[in-house]
């Protein structure tokens, strides 16, 4: 790839000057300034209990109960953390994209200060692993599902800065049979996972090197990573090496063993997961204790093809939705929305069960309709949330 000499050294006039050699030097450094990552840890950000619910030693799910109320985007130190395995910390300087395959007229390699002077775009998106509310498979329906027990805290939302695919794959022109594209990470897996081009193409699929106004943190992909607004979280492939750019479809194992519905109900071979589920979710601990009285309940709804119109509340374990929340703050298309309910709790067990709904009419199936898969993908329908009131 060229960029014209000087327009190249202006952006990276304006790089430096924005701050972000002082954003890489800190991205490997936890909250307190106490350099983390060594001594074999496997994630690098700080992992506070009170934050998060682990699973295994590469996974942490956010509790949504700790998230301040209201600000729809998550703050970085609360965010999921989704790795197959352990993050690798890949350095800037010796980093390179490689854009090649079959469907490219030629390859180009991309180096990070190429990428970050590109014309960028900022959009706020949620990312979600398809293994969200895996464990109520088991707690509401009884099924045996593989995998690790996530609620409904593999969701977050981010305001990503990045370089459109379309932009990175016009660098290197697509020949009249391209098809695919496979972003190939540079993790010790070579996680990769393909979409189609369309896919690719639309404005909003981006090479992301920024999250939340900083340079990506070295356990969301840094330096690049990509992110597929409304599919599973597993399609924004982290840490990211190379797009390989083909006629056919390429076979791998996120694609055809993982994120794929396998099971009684499902066909051979197995259906391939593109786009997440509308949900909704409480923000309170499993199970919640609260004071009797007067409180206000705060939840968060989100779908994967637009802005959320209602969320319905039942408090009958989801047989009737008698009740509407009230939406705050802001309603993002393919983000979500916080809402409030206001409830005159007297002592006893109670369950809250939300329902959303999108601007498109998309809701949520009931539970009745629910049907498991054998790795617990995509649990859609609404989660009765148990509270104690004192
Ligand atoms: N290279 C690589 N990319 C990856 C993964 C991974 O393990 N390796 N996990 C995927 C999955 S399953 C999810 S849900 C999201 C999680 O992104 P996050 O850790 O930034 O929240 O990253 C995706 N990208
Ligand atoms: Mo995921």
């Amino acid at each position: 790839m060229r960029i014209h000499p000087s327009s190249r050294r202006q952006f990276l006039a304006l790089a430096s000057g924005s701050g972000l050699t002082a954003a890489l030097a800190c991205t490997a450094r936890a909250p307190g300034g106490q350099a983390r990552g060594g001594g074999g840890a496997e994630l690098v950000k700080a992992l506070p209990d009170e934050w998060f619910i682990r699973h295994g030693t590469h996974n942490a799910e956010t509790r949504l109960e700790g998230l301040p109320v209201g600000q729809l985007v998550t703050p970085i130190d609360r965010f999921y953390v989704r790795n197959h395995g352990p993050t690798p910390r890949l350095s800037a300087a010796d980093w390179r994209l490689e854009i090649h395959g079959d469907g490219v007229e030629r390859p180009v390699s991309v180096t990070y200060d190429q990428l970050v002077t590109l014309p960028s775009v900022t959009i706020t998106r949620y990312l979600e692993c398809a293994g969200n509310g895996r464990a109520f498979f088991k707690e509401l329906l009884g099924a045996a599902v593989e995998g690790d027990p996530w609620r409904d805290g593999a969701y977050g939302v981010a305001k990503w800065t990045g370089v459109p695919l379309a932009t990175l794959l016009g660098l290197a022109g697509l020949r009249g049979g391209a098809a695919w594209v496979m972003p190939v990470s540079l993790d010790g897996e070579g996680y990769a996972r393909p979409m189609p081009l369309a896919k690719a193409m639309t404005g909003d699929t981006i090479l992301a090197h920024r999250m939340n106004g900083e340079a990506l943190p070295m356990d969301h992909g840094f330096p690049a990573r990509v992110v597929v607004p409304g599919w599973i979280g597993a399609a924004s492939v982290k840490w990211v090496g190379a797009l390989e750019v083909s006629a056919q479809e390429p076979a791998v194992e996120m694609n055809t063993e993982e994120y794929v519905f396998l099971g009684a109900d499902y066909p051979k071979p197995p259906p391939v997961l593109t786009t997440g589920v509308v949900k909704s979710a409480v923000c309170l601990p499993w199970p919640a204790l609260l004071p009797a009285g007067r409180r206000t309940i705060h939840g968060l709804a989100w779908s994967p093809f637009g802005a959320i119109d209602r969320v319905d509340i039942s408090l009958d374990g989801g047989g009737t939705f008698t009740r509407a929340a009230r939406l705050v703050g802001d309603n993002l298309p393919v983000a979500g929305t916080w809402w409030q309910l206001e409830l005159d709790a007297t002592p006893g067990a109670v369950t809250i069960t939300p329902r959303a709904v999108d601007e498109h009419g998309h809701t949520q199936p009931p539970l009745s309709q629910q049907l498991p898969n054998d790795k617990g993908y995509l649990f859609a329908a609404p989660v009765p949330h148990p509270i104690h009131f004192v």
